[in-house]
């Protein structure tokens, strides 16, 4: 009665007023600030007023040093929103796009308050929902995220009437030349040596043509395959890892202790080229226990986490008709193709497989995880489809399962429906 009165007094908010917003993450260096924090760069200079001269921008300069890049001169000045009055914002929805400046001069050049790098279009519309990946070195992250990427573009933007694109062109330049050519067009490895020093990240879009589902960031910082160890690797992203929607947690089975000397000695005389670190799983979990999840509420966090096995491929080797390791008709080496929604029976198969498995070699590494995080699920991933030799993937690369646990995390975020078929 008193809900029904309150309906009928309380005035409806303008149309405008009922769309959302949101906190925006910065895909460069994940910093999370309010939608009315951004600034703007201007779209032109001017001599004769100092603040809007060509000059140095310093937050970006800091930002390009961190990845060895050139320091810019002179660019167009920042501006930011606290000198300009409200009617002369720009907004969409309710989130503010652009400003016109004292000039009367239109900016939408939106940049992020801490990095000064252009935010996507999207920052601020909808949720930020950053994927990450992490694991140890040599796990098969670089190889990975090109495979992921070429078939998100090839394959799954089909499936869920979405495209995949890369955040800008220097990115989409370099992902073509670095990755994805030498993969996919000559059947070439990455070399550890190719990647010297710290790279941008690489940062793409899932973007959906139904404007009322929100895009995933996919945001992949690479390093050198030697140049950091696993720990420090973390270290370094472990505050990119906390503002991230949701991650993909790489496992090697190489790097497992107990299956390793198994995989060695059946592959024999020609094993190809194996990882010979050996990072356990449970210790990068330790190391994002100290760097971020210990500082989270019940020292648990809640960031959906895709447990990937990659390099399935390698089970080959264990798999037998009793299934003490691996069935011979295991879930692991077919390819599964969702369409539209995930497929739940295909996931809880794969899951409930992946998680039998990795609790029989790696217990401890099962229950580190357990511990630490609320939301996870098993997966296993063959990037390359088999076992490459000196650098080089013999026949045509067929991924195997790459892009499940990415459509797990669009199910999980509540972009997409599961259903059991
Ligand atoms: N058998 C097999 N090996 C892989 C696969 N992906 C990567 N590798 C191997 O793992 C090595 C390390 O991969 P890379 O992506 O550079 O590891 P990163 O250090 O985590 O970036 C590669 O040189 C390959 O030899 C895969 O799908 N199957
Ligand atoms: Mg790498
Ligand atoms: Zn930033």
């Amino acid at each position: 009665m008193f809900g029904i009165l309150k309906k009928i007094f309380e005035k409806a908010p303008p149309e405008n007023e009922k769309l959302p917003y949101y906190d925006i993450v910065c895909p460069y260096c994940f910093a999370k600030f309010h939608h009315e924090d951004v600034v703007f760069r201007a779209t032109h200079h001017r001599d004769d007023d100092e603040a809007y001269a060509l000059q140095e921008d310093e937050k970006l300069n800091i930002y390009r040093g961190k990845f060895d890049l050139a320091p810019i001169d002179e660019l167009e000045a920042v501006i930011d929103l606290s000198s300009i009055p409200e009617e002369n914002k720009i907004y969409s929805g309710r989130v503010i796009v652009g400003l016109s400046d004292k000039y009367s001069e239109v900016t939408k050049n939106r940049l992020c308050p801490e990095c000064h790098n252009d935010l996507p279009i999207t920052a601020g519309k909808y949720p930020s929902n950053i994927i990450s990946i992490v694991g140890a070195t040599a796990v098969g992250k670089s190889v990975y995220i090109t495979s992921l990427i070429h078939i998100l573009q090839h394959v799954t933007a089909n499936n869920f009437d979405a495209a995949c694109i890369p955040l800008d062109n220097g990115i989409s330049r370099r992902f073509r030349q670095e990755y994805e050519a030498p993969l996919f067009e000559n059947n070439h490895l990455l070399q550890a040596t190719a990647i010297t020093k710290r790279q941008e990240p690489l940062i793409f879009q899932f973007v959906f043509k139904d404007e009322n589902r929100s895009p995933l960031t996919l945001v992949f910082f690479d390093v050198a395959g030697d140049g950091m160890t696993s720990k420090e690797y973390i270290k370094k992203q472990a505050g990119h890892i906390k503002n991230s929607a949701g991650i993909l947690f790489l496992v090697d089975p190489m790097q497992i202790r107990t299956i390793r000397e198994k995989l060695l000695h059946q592959l024999g005389d020609n094993p190809g080229d194996i990882t010979n670190t050996a990072d356990e799983p449970r210790e990068i979990v330790l190391a994002l226990y100290d760097e971020f999840i210990a500082h989270q509420e019940n020292s648990k966090t809640d960031i959906p986490t895709a447990i990937v096995l990659t390099k399935s491929d390698l089970l080959n080797a264990l798999k037998s008709d009793d299934g003490e390791y691996i069935r011979t008709n295991s879930n692991v080496f077919n390819n599964v193709v969702h369409r539209e929604f995930l497929n739940l029976d295909e996931f809880e198969n794969i899951n409930g497989e992946m998680k039998r498995f990795l609790s029989k070699v790696d217990i401890p590494f099962v229950n580190a995880i357990d511990v630490y995080f609320r939301e996870t699920s098993y997966f296993a991933v063959s990037a390359l489809g088999s076992n490459p030799i000196e650098q080089q993937v013999s026949g045509i690369i067929s991924p195997i399962r790459v892009d499940e646990p990415f459509i797990w995390l669009l199910y999980k975020l509540g972009v997409i429906e599961g259903r059991h078929e």
